[in-house]
């Protein structure tokens, strides 16, 4: 099996990964390939980012690198917090307290306009190739309550009315069949075998 290293140091994001690729590539997280660097993530889009992260780690370890740049944009706050989403009120902030402050934030808003999207752009850089870049998403509506244990960040304020029930209360393998990081990293996939990697 191929190997890849997933240019990631969330571990919510290494599980979903590897349930997505784990049959035809040998995931390996950054840590465990023993890469250790903090990228900037200087880019103005989700595309930017994802190939900033993936490409500054495949020139450290000179192997086929993957990373992924993802967040919620919320259209009542314009989009925000969107490429922002790590960084929203500080990255060590916990996320009981960010999905509070987002809820709080739509008080009194009605359902049609609490319209929201999760959004992943997933890039694969090959040593000596052009980056491959594809973008994934979902859309739902934010909660009027956190609700659900599963996935990580957002997802307790993510509300699919389709499903009647957040994201954080699918199971995984219901995640990532509908989510943006499941489609996305599978057109990835299927874009890296195209061409051969
Ligand atoms: P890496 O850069 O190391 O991959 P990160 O957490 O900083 O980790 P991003 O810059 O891509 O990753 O930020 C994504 C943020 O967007 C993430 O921390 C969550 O707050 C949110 N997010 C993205 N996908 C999500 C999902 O499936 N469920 C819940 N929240 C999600």
């Amino acid at each position: 099996m191929k190997k890849v290293v997933f240019a990631t140091k969330n571990k919510g994001k290494i599980k979903e990964i590897q349930a997505v690729l784990g049959d035809s590539y040998n995931v390996v997280a950054m840590e465990e390939a023993g890469i250790d660097a903090e990228i900037e993530e200087t880019g103005s889009t989700f595309e930017e980012n994802a190939a900033i992260k993936a490409e500054a780690i495949m020139k450290l370890c000179g192997e086929i690198v993957l990373a992924d740049d993802s967040g919620l944009e919320i259209d009542y706050l314009n989009g925000e917090p969107g490429i922002y989403s790590a960084r929203y009120m500080g990255h060590d902030t916990p996320y009981d307290i960010k999905n509070q402050n987002l809820i709080d934030r739509l008080d009194g808003v009605e359902d049609d306009k609490r319209t929201a999207r999760f959004v992943c752009a997933a890039a694969a850089a090959v040593p000596g190739k052009k980056t491959i870049v594809v973008r994934g998403t979902m859309e739902g509506i934010i909660a009027r309550k956190a609700e659900g244990k599963n996935g990580f960040g957002y997802d307790p304020i993510f509300y699919l009315p389709e499903y009647k029930m957040t994201s954080a209360q699918l199971s995984p393998e219901e995640k990532n069949r509908i989510s943006h990081r499941g489609k996305a990293l599978r057109e990835l996939k299927k874009r890296l075998e195209e061409s051969g990697d």
